[in-house]
């Protein structure tokens, strides 16, 4: 448990920093008055919190002031956890582990925007499952992008992950399709399918995907089991708009929020889960295999506000 909240410290650190050098320090030891309030405000709004969650928090540690002139910056820290806590109740997404005890592999398809760390996650979750004990294919379906399909094969190669693949300007959806009868000749549990950067706005590439899934249907109506938007967490709630197209046409079951240690707008996953209540089942907090981690909400709200 240590470890991975480790993880999480050290993923969030450039928000943590940010706002430790907007508050001088506030969490660490100083006192609450109406300066390091101004600053506290001030520090989760440029953190990319949101109006609304930095109101929540900015009231409640208002309200222990008033009660308790002498509030520490350290008990503003566990005030400001409880609302994250509060704010995301019910946002940790669960992948059951077990459920691909049934005959048929359980598909999960990364969705989302150019860039936003789709291929990645792919490749890192399935090196996760395996360490885990499950057997995962992953499908190249990115046939759009000259070099997708080799990006995939580079790290199906250095985690020993089984793949199946066509050619650049491959029918994606018969990719899908063969990657799925493969997987499920092999009693494979998981089969996670990486699919092209598009742009909710355009309507072509949109129609790609619900190929795919149409495809998938005709082994298994209930495919692809999970359909996760994998959003670049350093954009902040830029993704919001782009998301809620996404889940309008494809109908999202979770997300992963990327890049997270590379922004110092870490607050911005609780707006994305504000306003689209969809599960984040795991945060991208570095570039290697082992950064991809399951969300934890007591993870999370410690490592922002600095606590133990
Ligand atoms: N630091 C950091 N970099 C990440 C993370 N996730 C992805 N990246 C990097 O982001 C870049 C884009 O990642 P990809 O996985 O190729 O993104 P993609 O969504 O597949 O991109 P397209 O297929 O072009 O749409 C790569 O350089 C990744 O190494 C993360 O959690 N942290
Ligand atoms: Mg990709």
């Amino acid at each position: 448990m240590f470890g991975l909240f480790k993880k999480f410290k050290d993923g969030l650190a450039k928000t943590v920093s940010a706002i430790a050098a907007k508050t001088a320090g506030l969490f660490g030891g100083r006192r609450i008055d109406a300066a390091s309030l101004g600053e506290l405000e001030e520090a989760l709004y440029t953190a990319d919190f949101g109006v609304e969650t930095t109101n929540e928090i900015l009231a409640e540690i208002k309200r222990a002031y008033a009660q308790d002139k002498e509030l520490q910056g350290h008990q503003a820290a566990e005030i400001g956890a409880q609302v994250l806590r509060r704010v995301l109740a019910g946002s940790e997404g669960t992948l059951d582990v077990a459920s691909a005890a049934c005959g048929h592999p359980v598909v999960i398809a990364m969705i989302g925007v150019n860039g936003s760390g789709k291929t990645t996650t792919s490749a890192k979750l399935a090196w996760k499952l395996k360490q885990e004990g499950r057997s995962v294919t992953l499908a190249a379906c990115d046939t759009f992008r000259a070099a997708a399909v080799e990006q995939l094969k580079t790290w199906a190669h250095r985690l020993e992950l089984e793949i199946v693949a066509s050619h650049t300007g491959a029918d994606a959806a018969a990719v899908a399709f063969d990657a799925w009868q493969a997987a499920k000749s092999r009693h494979r549990d998981f089969l996670i399918i990486d699919t092209a950067g598009r742009l909710h706005t355009k309507s072509n590439l949109m129609e790609e995907l619900a190929k795919i899934r149409r495809v998938l249907q005709k082994h298994d109506p209930a495919a692809p089991q999970h359909r996760w938007l994998v959003v670049d967490g350093s954009l902040g709630s830029n993704s919001i708009e782009q998301a809620k197209v996404f889940h309008q046409s494809f109908g999202l079951t979770g997300l992963v929020v990327t890049k997270l240690d590379g922004t110092s707008r870490g607050g911005a996953l609780v707006g994305i889960y504000r306003q689209l209540k969809i599960p984040i089942y795991f945060l991208g907090l570095g570039e290697k295999a082992e950064d991809l981690q399951p969300f934890s909400i007591e993870n999370y709200a410690k490592a922002v506000f600095g606590l133990e």
